[in-house]
């Protein structure tokens, strides 16, 4: 059979051989990739390096590769989003998994280990400020699973049913259609102990409205953050909000990668308490994470 070719505007690649948006060549992507939201995390990852390879950046996008006690580990920023997800993790499997010269999809698959650290609000009276919440499952709020064939296959049909009719969001009344998927379970097994709650968060296209966060704007469903508090099924209770675990789990399962997602949660919505200043404590969940990937 011919083997595929992606064409210059599907896979787009810089006159230095990089991939477009991240600016990466790939034989400077490791297998093991730390994502962090803030492009200033990055050099905090990386300062607990022995030794650092490459230090590039593009837009929102800052990648430090380096060593760690024995492993060579990727470090890069996302930005905020599910959109910039989709970006990040094409990019990254296009290093790992085509072969710029040929254009060509690489005879042997290669598997990365993808682990995003990130700061979330905390949504039961159990995850105050400083609680580290591993996403075991991810419901997204985005749409972006959808635009890709085999949504079906790899997530949790009866969690999202369940989850849709609790909020009452059928018809007329349907905010959105979320996708309920899980973490790589290993991945999990391996970084999530006993000093992290494991939970389902919801991955929201937005910091305010659809996190339930009303300034000035109304909200479409005034009762939408009790009932995702109140919502129960199978022992599943929602823990979090973030922006990004559900595009994150859900294409690297699509694309044969593991990956996980562990945030540090500064706000918390029952307690209405938050800590903006967080950015010393996140250096222990950084640490916790590079010692066990
Ligand atoms: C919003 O403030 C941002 O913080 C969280 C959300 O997912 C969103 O990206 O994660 P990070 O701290 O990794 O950016
Ligand atoms: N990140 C979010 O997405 N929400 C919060 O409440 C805090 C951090």
């Amino acid at each position: 059979m011919k083997k595929k070719i992606f064409e210059e505007s599907e896979l787009i690649i810089n006159s230095d051989g990089s991939i477009f948006h991240l600016h990466l060549l790939p034989e400077q992507l490791a297998d093991n990739v730390i994502l962090v939201g803030d492009p200033g995390r990055v050099p905090l990852v990386a300062a607990n390096f022995e030794s650092i390879e490459c230090d590039i950046q593009n837009r929102e996008f800052r990648t430090i590769t380096g060593m760690f006690q024995g492993k060579r580990i990727s470090c890069v920023s996302t930005g905020i989003g599910c959109d910039n997800i989709d970006i990040v993790l094409n990019e990254l499997d296009a290093c790992a998994n085509i072969d710029f010269n040929t254009r060509q999809l690489c005879p042997t698959p290669r598997q990365l280990t993808i682990v995003r650290i990130g700061t979330c609000g905390g949504l039961q009276p159990y995850t105050p400020e400083g609680t580290y919440i591993a996403s075991a499952k991810s419901l997204g709020f985005d749409g972006l699973l959808n635009f890709y064939a085999g949504r079906n296959e790899v997530c949790d049909l009866e969690f999202e049913e369940a989850f849709l009719q609790h909020m009452k969001w059928t018809g007329s009344t349907c905010i959105a259609h979320p996708y309920a998927i899980d973490a790589d379970a290993d991945l999990i097994e391996r970084i999530a102990k006993d000093d992290m709650v494991r939970g389902v968060t919801i991955a929201c296209g937005g910091f305010f409205g659809p996190q339930g966060r009303e300034l000035r704007l109304p909200l479409a469903d005034p009762n939408q953050n009790q009932k995702i508090m109140d919502f129960e099924y199978n022992e599943w209770r929602i823990t979090n909000f973030e922006m990004e675990s559900s595009a994150l789990a859900g294409l690297a399962k699509l694309m044969g990668h593991r990956a996980m997602t562990c945030c540090m949660v500064i706000a918390n919505r029952v307690s209405h308490r938050a800590t903006p200043n967080y950015k010393n404590n996140i250096e222990d969940l950084i640490r916790l994470v590079l010692e066990r990937i």
